[in-house]
């Protein structure tokens, strides 16, 4: 692994808005389903996913959610159903109350929280369908209150309409009841705009390839999308007391996700970073996506030396990385000094793994920078809030000249006139006339 100056280092990587064909194909997909519905995702399914199905095939039925938990392992099960309940858990706090609050002249103010009615969960296909994912997506939704949660996935390929059982499995597990098996830019554009057989939804969430992410882009506004996932990125801060062979692995469990990912090593101990690049190579020699991991940590993964641990802070400052593991002598302190980073884990036990799969924080995080300004997917993402309003006659009488002004000063005379007609009225009839 290359080991430079931090100050050297510079991340970089063009966010993708796909070619001019790409654009052209999905907005003529996405025009196609809105106009023609089922009709059009058959015809698509069948051109791109190999599969012929009728209209009645689109549903994934219950025998076959069932007939997936006879092909998945015990142990798969319990694990999933534990990570589920840690999911819940954490989630559960992050709801918001609405509230209201009454004042002695009877204004009354508040915000309503609610759930979205309708939301979609994309689930991609083949090597990168994740069961971890299916509950990072479903379950912020549940615990907001979304009543009706779908989710969309392709059939294999090849004339295969079936559909990963573990995908299935985890999909049930969180609750998910209506499933449809069709992807790509069809199915968000079914999601967007419905069909005969889907019904439309508000949101749109989860992760896909270019055309599913071009899709989303094309129907946001007629529906809320959630933010587009760039490669996955891990920085570990670590100073000399580190172990070596845990920060290769854990740059390794990164890397393996995508060659476009990212791994980077930030740490003021040239011994650290020297073992380090050692144990990088040793440990890929017999790692089953090697050729994955290894492009992703020679294009974009680094070893960045620093004077001091103040350093390496500002330098994960500025990278604001997606993942974060701190391995220092007191991470906590460590963490009270960073201001961007999606999700951070504290000392050597902590692999990102952990949060990956387990310990209950979402693992679908801001990617390329945007941990300066975004969060974790959440609860939030998935209500809309309500402001309410009350004035009481006494208040009214009070502000109501304020509010006059204001409108007169942005020539909006009618803005005036309706609070003007009220206190001409209210005045009357103090004076008793
Ligand atoms: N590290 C990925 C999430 C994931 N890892 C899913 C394994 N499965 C992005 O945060
Ligand atoms: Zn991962």
């Amino acid at each position: 692994m290359r080991i430079m100056a931090a100050s050297a280092f510079n991340l970089k990587r063009e966010v993708e808005y796909g070619s001019p064909e790409q654009n052209a194909a999905v907005r003529e997909i996405v025009a196609a389903v809105r106009t023609k519905g089922d009709a059009a995702l058959l015809e698509f399914t069948e051109r791109f996913d190999g599969v012929k199905l009728e209209a009645s095939g689109l549903k994934v039925t219950e025998e076959e959610i069932q007939a997936a938990y006879g092909q998945v392992d015990e142990e798969f099960l319990a694990a999933i159903r534990e990570a589920a309940a840690n999911i819940r858990a954490f989630h559960e706090k992050q709801k918001q109350k609405s509230w209201m609050e009454p004042a002695p002249d009877g204004t009354l103010l508040g915000q309503i929280v609610r759930p979205l009615r309708r939301v979609g969960v994309y689930v991609p296909g083949g090597k990168a369908a994740y069961p971890s994912s299916v509950l990072m997506n479903v379950i912020p939704a549940q615990v907001a209150g979304v009543p009706e949660i779908v989710m969309v996935t392709p059939p294999a390929t090849g004339g295969r309409a079936g559909i990963n059982p573990y995908i299935l499995v985890a999909a049930a597990e969180a609750g998910v009841k209506e499933i449809y098996r069709v992807g790509g830019a069809q199915a968000i554009a079914a999601l967007a705009y419905g069909t005969e057989t889907i019904a439309p939804v508000d949101k749109i969430c989860g992760p896909g390839n270019i055309y599913v992410a071009l899709a989303k882009r094309e129907v946001y506004g007629a529906v809320d999308i959630d933010s587009i996932a760039g490669p996955s990125e891990i920085v570990v801060l670590a100073d000399g007391s580190a172990d070596p062979v845990y920060i290769a692995a854990d740059l390794l469990s990164q890397a393996e996700h995508d060659e476009m990912a990212s791994a980077v090593l930030v740490t003021p101990s040239a011994g650290l970073a020297k073992a380090v690049s050692d144990e990088v190579e040793r440990q890929l020699a017999d790692l089953p996506r090697a050729a994955i991991a290894r492009k992703s940590i020679v294009d974009y993964g680094a070893i960045l030396t620093v004077d001091s641990l103040d350093e390496g802070i500002a330098v994960v400052n500025r990278l604001a990385p997606e993942h974060l593991e701190i391995m220092t002598a007191d991470p906590l302190d460590v963490a009270g000094r960073i201001e961007n980073a999606g999700a951070i884990f504290l000392g050597a036990h902590s692999t990102e793994p952990v949060g990956d799969y387990f310990a209950g924080p979402n693992h679908i995080l801001p990617t390329n920078g945007t941990a300066r300004f975004a969060s974790a997917l959440g609860v939030d993402d998935f209500v809309k809030k309500s402001s309410l309003i009350r004035y009481s006659r006494e208040a009214l009488l009070k502000h109501g000249g304020k509010i006059m002004a204001l409108a007169r000063r942005e020539g909006l005379e009618a803005h005036a006139r309706a609070v003007e007609v009220r206190l001409m009225k209210e005045q009357v009839k103090d004076i008793g006339m």
